[in-house]
Formats: C-alpha cells, sequence, structure tokens
C-alpha cells in the first residue's frame, strides 16, 4: 500500500461520507415504495446506498416484481415525486448537519495541501452542500448527469480525481456504500470504507481523522 505522503487529493462521497442525508432518502423512497405496493426490507434500504435515482426506482420496482408495470413517462413522473419529497425533507438541514468528525477532517486535509472533491451519484449535491456551509472546501464537484455510469462503475471517481487535475494514484475516496467502493478501487484510487470495509476501514466518520489516517495508509 502505498504511503501517505504520496496522497495529494481526496474524493467524497456525500450521502452518508459527510451528511447524514441517506436517512431523507430512505423516508422518501419507503413512501414511494408503500405507495407503489413494494414491501421496504432492511436489504433493500442498504441495496439503494449510492445508487442514482432512476437505478434506485428500477430496484424497488424490481422487488416487488412490478418492474413492468410502469411506462417509462410514469417512471419519471414516480422519480419526479421521490425528488420533490427528498427535497422537502431536506430543506431543514444546517451546518450542523455534517457527521461528526468531518469538519474537522476538512479542515485538516486543507491544511495539509490535500486537494478535495466531491463524488456523489446526487443530483441534488450543490445544493445540499451550500446548506451544509462546506461548498468552499472544494474544488469540483461531479455532475452525475454527465458521467456515462452511476457507481459501482468507476466513472464517478474517475472525474472526482480528473476535476483536481490528479492521476488517480494519488487520490484517496471516501465511501459509505458498497458500491462506492467498488467504484473507488476500479478507478485506481485508494478506498476508505466507513462502516463498509475498503482498503482500510472506520467504523464510523468521527474516527475518520489525518492522524488515523496517516497511521493505516
Ligand atoms: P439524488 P451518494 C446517492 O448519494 C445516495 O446515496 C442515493 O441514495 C441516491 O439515490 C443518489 O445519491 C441519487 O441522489 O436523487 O439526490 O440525485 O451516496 O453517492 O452521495
Ligand atoms: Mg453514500
Amino acid at each position: 500500500m502505498q504511503k501517505f505522503e504520496k496522497i495529494r487529493g481526496a474524493a467524497f462521497d456525500l450521502d452518508g461520507v459527510l451528511a447524514d442525508t441517506a436517512k431523507f432518502h430512505t423516508q422518501a423512497w419507503r413512501e414511494l415504495a408503500e405507495k407503489v405496493g413494494v414491501k421496504w426490507t432492511d436489504q433493500l434500504q442498504e441495496a439503494l446506498k449510492g445508487v442514482g435515482r432512476m437505478d434506485s426506482l428500477e430496484m424497488i420496482l424490481a422487488a416487488g416484481n412490478i418492474e413492468n408495470t410502469y411506462s417509462d413517462e410514469q417512471k419519471r413522473a414516480l422519480e419526479e415525486a421521490k425528488n420533490q419529497r427528498y427535497q422537502n425533507l431536506v430543506n431543514q438541514l444546517t451546518p450542523d448537519d455534517v457527521l461528526p468528525g468531518m469538519h474537522q477532517l476538512l479542515d485538516d486535509l486543507r491544511v495539509a495541501g490535500i486537494k478535495m472533491s466531491v463524488a456523489s451519484a446526487s443530483k441534488n449535491a450543490p445544493m445540499i452542500l451550500e446548506r451544509l456551509g462546506l461548498l468552499g472546501y472544494f474544488e469540483g464537484i461531479v455532475d452525475p448527469a454527465e458521467v456515462q455510469a452511476g457507481k459501482p462503475d468507476p466513472a464517478i471517481f474517475s472525474k472526482a480525481a480528473e476535476l483536481l487535475h490528479l492521476p488517480p494514484e494519488v487520490v484517496i475516496g471516501f465511501e459509505d456504500a458498497q458500491a462506492g467502493i467498488q467504484s473507488i478501487r476500479s478507478a485506481g484510487e485508494l478506498a476508505v470504507g466507513i462502516g463498509v470495509p475498503g482498503d482500510i476501514t472506520f467504523e464510523n466518520t468521527h474516527d475518520v481523522t489525518l492522524a488515523a489516517l496517516k497511521e493505516k495508509i
């Protein structure tokens, strides 16, 4: 494994890493699942983490064996309804909703000269980062609408390194979802798993400190 001194960039997932917005995605999807008559399970909830909006809808419909019940237009209306609900829920976010330890980590990485970008599947990422007061830390935010495929495909994390003008081998990626860890690894970056196994792993965001990264990498 490479030494921390070689690291020059960091790419952050948003939901579940910088902010606890996953609970709002879950609530909005759960309400939609109930509306279309699909049973909500813990497995489904976990599988949706880090997965883009339309892919998430397809997974929910498939879980209820009703993937062929809706036309493309109806599916677009469903994802739009979910997003409206999600946006209403995240309206209440404030800088206090940054996950424990992450503000400090961003400060410390900035002082250490590490360039940072956001590698989220969420089209709402810029709005959420602004609400959290975090926009100023990042040199780039990947626009998921511009990449060919969502996580676990490498595209989002590859783009996150590109935005920093860095080769992937000097970039570390932070993720809380299995699909995201796969995306980081296939992009050729070092995967930091938070609550999910990575190249190095932490139980929660609170434990992810600059000192711990230096020790583990
Ligand atoms: P939106 P991440 C992902 O964000 C979420 O984990 C996932 O639940 C959501 O469906 C996806 O973003 C798309 O979000 O509907 O806001 O475009 O974990 O990659 O930061
Ligand atoms: Mg996430």
